[in-house]
């Protein structure tokens, strides 16, 4: 097995280490905090709190040279040239975060890019998300496959540390799919994806709780194909290139999956601008291929 990426194993070790702090700090920090992020969005204290802790932690890590998050409108500088042996490292810090208030499953995104942002998640060398469910979990994914990990805290004090134990090895997507679920109104889906959604609907059975790591890791436990499709009236959707759809869809493929802006993969998706918006979908092969042929239609 080929020697892990050592920037890229601290920005994994710097991710875990904030992941039990972020945890603690969500009971209190359901509440708006009063602003907006770049996506005209409403953040929430808990948003602000882990992109400040994530900032602090991959701002320290050497080798990292930009921190880009969903939260800020522009890369932050914080280290060397970022392309020539540093990477820049994008973040969605609380993916899922409107499900706060409702006490259900939300996440941490993470994406390492070799290329200044924007750019193309073919630049991706790593990308992996944190899960906070009933525990707390780390999915990662390098050259070397994808891994699935248990985060916890192993002692007390002012600075306890972190450990990330290993709970599979080589995760690939089963191959017998069973779940999906797909974001957005239905009446707000062109009528292509509603029909192809009323294949699925026959097939497969519907998991969807409204945080795309939560979503994405039902797809990644038993199969199944994950959508934030086109709207009418969005046509690139909902979730931002950057932080969101190419650090899943790097996972997603690195498991033998697919996935598909609707008409080809989204690692190939040329991005105009930091926060832009893409259609995703990702799940195995088979369904985003009949995903791509209905949308063709
Ligand atoms: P966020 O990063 O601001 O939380 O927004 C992204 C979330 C995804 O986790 C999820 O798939 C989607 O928004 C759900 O949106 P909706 O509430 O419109 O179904
Ligand atoms: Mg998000």
């Amino acid at each position: 097995m080929t020697d892990p990426d050592p920037i890229v194993e601290a920005v994994f070790d710097a991710v875990a280490a904030t992941a039990p702090e972020i945890r603690d700090a969500l009971p209190g920090r359901r509440v708006e905090s009063g602003t907006e992020n770049p996506s005209g969005e409403t953040v929430l204290a808990g948003d602000m709190y882990a992109d400040e802790l994530l900032a602090e932690a991959l701002g320290a890590v050497d080798g990292v040279g930009s921190f880009v998050s969903e939260e800020r409108p522009e890369a932050v500088d914080v280290g060397g040239a970022v392309g020539e042996g540093a990477y820049a490292v994008a973040i969605d810090p609380l993916d899922g975060s409107s499900n706060l208030r409702s006490n259900n499953a939300m996440g941490t995104v993470v994406g390492i890019y070799d290329a200044p942002l924007p750019a193309s998640g073919r630049t991706l060398v790593a990308a992996g998300y944190v899960l906070y469910g009933p525990i707390t979990t780390m999915v990662v994914a390098d050259e070397r496959g994808v891994r699935e990990e248990v985060v916890e805290r192993d002692g007390d004090g002012d600075d306890p540390g972190v450990t990330r134990s290993v709970v599979d090895d080589d995760l690939t997507l089963p191959d017998q799919p069973t779940v999906y679920g797909f974001g957005g109104r239905v009446p707000d889906w062109p009528d292509a994806f509603r029909e192809y959604a009323r294949e699925i609907e026959n097939e497969l059975k519907l998991r969807y709780g409204g945080a795309m790591v939560g979503d994405v890791n039902q797809v990644v436990t038993y199969g199944g194909v994950f959508a934030y499709p086109a709207l009418v009236d969005a046509p690139d959707g909902k979730l931002r290139l950057s932080f969101e759809a190419n650090p899943i869809a790097y996972i997603v493929e690195s498991m033998g999956g697919a996935s598909s802006d609707g008409s080809g993969s989204i690692l190939d998706v040329e991005p105009d601008g930091l926060h832009d918006r893409v259609p995703l979908h990702v799940g195995n092969e088979e369904l985003v291929d009949r995903l791509e042929s209905a949308l063709d239609e």
